[in-house]
C-alpha cells in the first residue's frame, strides 16, 4: 500500500468507483457489476440470459473476484483505491488478463452492426448504459481521444490500449486516462 499513490492513477481508480458504483449506494460491490451487465444487455437488445449477457456478466465477475483478493469488497473510495493500486502492482498478469477478457466482451455487446469496431454511436451506448455517463461533452471529447488513429472508429487495439492504461498509466498524455471522460486539468498533459 503506497500512501503517495500518483494523483493520476488514484483519479481514474476512484472515477471507476464511481462509474460502477450502480446502484449508487456508496460502496462497490458483485451486485454493482452484474447490475453493469444486465443493463448493457438490455440497453443492447439483449435477453436476460443470453449467451452475449451470461459471458458479460462471467467476464465482470472474473475481475470482481480480484477485487475481492484485494480486499475491496465493500470498501471506502479510498480503501478500494489503495488496495486496487496494490493488487495491479502484485497480480498484475491476472488483473491484464481479466481486463483484457472484460474489453472483449465490452466490444462483443456493443459492436452491434459487426463491423469489428466500436462507432460513436455504439460507444455512447456502451458509455452510458454501463458506466452511468450522460455529459455529451464527455462522451464526444473520450471518443476522440481514445480514437488514436483518427480513423472515426475504435478498433479492437484501441480500446484494449484505452482499458490498460485506464488502470496502469501514470503517463498524464495517455489516451487511455480519458475513458470515462476526461481527467481535471490539473491531470492533463
Ligand atoms: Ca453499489
Ligand atoms: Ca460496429
Ligand atoms: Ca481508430
Amino acid at each position: 500500500m503506497s500512501p503517495a499513490m500518483d494523483d493520476l492513477l488514484r483519479w481514474k481508480l476512484l472515477r471507476w468507483f464511481d462509474c460502477l458504483d450502480t446502484n449508487r449506494d456508496g460502496c462497490l460491490e458483485s451486485a454493482d457489476y452484474e447490475l453493469a451487465a444486465r443493463r448493457l444487455a438490455r440497453a443492447f437488445h439483449h435477453r436476460p440470459e443470453s449467451r452475449e449477457h451470461r459471458r458479460l456478466r462471467a467476464r465482470y465477475l472474473r475481475l470482481w473476484a480480484l477485487h475481492e483478493a484485494a480486499g475491496a469488497t465493500g470498501a471506502s473510495k479510498d480503501a478500494f483505491a489503495q488496495q486496487l493500486a496494490a493488487a495491479l502492482t502484485g497480480r498484475r498478469r491476472a488483473f491484464t488478463a481479466s481486463l483484457n477478457a472484460l474489453c472483449c466482451a465490452l466490444v462483443e455487446i456493443a459492436d452491434t452492426d459487426g463491423d469489428d469496431r466500436v462507432s460513436e454511436r455504439e460507444y455512447r451506448v456502451l458509455l452510458t448504459a454501463g458506466f452511468g455517463l450522460r455529459s455529451e461533452h464527455d462522451l464526444q471529447s473520450a471518443y476522440r481521444m481514445l480514437d488514436r488513429d483518427q480513423s472515426g472508429e475504435l478498433e479492437h487495439n484501441e480500446l484494449h490500449a484505452a482499458v490498460l492504461e485506464f488502470f496502469t498509466s501514470t503517463d498524464r498524455s495517455a489516451p487511455g486516462n480519458w475513458l470515462l471522460g476526461p481527467p481535471p486539468e490539473g491531470l492533463r498533459r
